[in-house]
């Protein structure tokens, strides 16, 4: 069989997991793996014959040799670094000869998509972003939905709320994902899934306006092609609504469309694997495709918040 051979750039962290677990449930193979942090017991549960490096140099040395002894080569590097080291990874992954497949968000800034489409180009390579939300059961029906109703009504704009609540504890903001260098906020962070998603559905963004901006929670207004939304994003708890609460959730995600509520809090647990599948199949969401929600991101980033006027979204106080 035509086993795949990966490496893994992050591999002590959160999500590095979800990786290993793709690679295992797609029937290939993780040679070599690198994380300044040795906590890594969890690869016994994987792939307890890979190699395992914290420090750059000797991963590096790794991979340079793995490719000149064998007849294989490592055909992919998984990266689950923090967002602004991104970029630096793909480099490495593209200049050793294998294709990327990269959390979300891809990068933080679109002219860091640019430099990275020209390392393409020049070894060949591609990159592969992790976009989960559009391999969603719920998300692609609606997409399917839209679809249907804007070959006969292509003028049609629809009206959307869309809430994303997904607490974190006080770690959060100690972590490199409450320092917006690293991480580039919340909206890049956490946001940049479901912006990525409505302009998917809904087309490019027109217009946009953000109402409100703390480390904790931020709030806008889009206008798309074929919607105006009004969302809400948060990382605090208190924001969760008492329902959800007393379901014992911590986590809501909610899309209103013109008043029929769609709620995708759950389903996220195999699409990792759904990813590496298409991604396997040649089917990756490739640069071109996180240019829209990294341009968004960016964006909302860079601007004030004009504070609560205008359409805002009913979570804001
Ligand atoms: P994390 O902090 O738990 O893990 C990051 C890991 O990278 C850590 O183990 C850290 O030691 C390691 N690291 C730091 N610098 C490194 C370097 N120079 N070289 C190699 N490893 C290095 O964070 P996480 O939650 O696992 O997030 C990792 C990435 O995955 C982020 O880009 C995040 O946005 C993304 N993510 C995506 C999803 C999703 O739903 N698709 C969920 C969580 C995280
Ligand atoms: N959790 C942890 O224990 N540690 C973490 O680092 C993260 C979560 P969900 P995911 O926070 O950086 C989402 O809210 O879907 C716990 C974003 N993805 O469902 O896994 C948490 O407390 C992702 O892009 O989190 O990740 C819950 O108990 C973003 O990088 C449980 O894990 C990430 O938050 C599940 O938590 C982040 C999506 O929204 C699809």
């Amino acid at each position: 069989p035509n086993i795949k051979r990966f490496a893994l750039i992050g591999a002590s962290g959160y999500i590095a997991p979800r990786h290993m677990q793709a690679i295992t449930e797609t029937g290939n193979e993780l040679v070599a793996a690198l994380d300044p942090y040795d906590g890594i017991g969890i690869m016994d549960s994987h792939f307890p014959q890979a190699s395992f490096f914290t420090e750059f140099e000797r991963f590096d040395r790794f991979v340079d040799k793995y490719h000149r002894e064998n007849e294989k080569r490592i055909d992919y590097m998984a990266i689950t670094t923090p967002n602004y080291l991104h970029d630096a990874h793909i480099r490495f992954a593209l200049k050793s000869g294998a294709d990327a497949i990269c959390e979300k968000p891809l990068v933080l800034n679109p002219h860091n998509i640019d430099q990275l489409k020209i390392i393409e180009q020049e070894t060949g390579k591609r990159v592969n972003n992790i976009l989960q939300l559009r391999l969603h059961p719920s998300i692609i029906a609606l997409k399917e939905k839209v679809q249907k109703e804007l070959i006969e009504n292509p003028n049609k704009v629809y009206d959307i709320d869309l809430t994303y609540l997904t607490s974190r504890g006080k770690w959060y903001f100690v972590s490199w994902k409450g320092d917006e260098a690293k991480s580039g906020g919340i909206a890049s962070n956490i946001g940049v899934h479901f912006y990525d998603m409505l302009c998917w559905i809904f087309g490019e963004v027109e217009e946009n306006i953000v109402h409100l901006k703390t480390p904790d929670a931020n709030a806008g207004g889009f206008k798309l092609k074929h919607a105006n939304v009004r969302w809400f994003l948060s990382v605090n708890y208190d924001y969760i609504p008492q329902d959800v609460r007393d379901a014992g959730q911590t986590t809501f995600r909610s899309i209103t469309v013109d008043g029929d509520e769609i709620e995708f809090s759950g389903g996220f647990k195999d699409l990792h694997t759904r990813s590496y599948e298409e991604i396997l199949a040649g089917n990756g969401f490739g640069l071109d495709e996180a240019y829209g929600s990294i341009r968004t991101v960016a964006a909302i980033r860079n601007q004030d918040a004009i504070g609560l006027k205008g359409e805002y979204h009913p979570f804001c106080k």
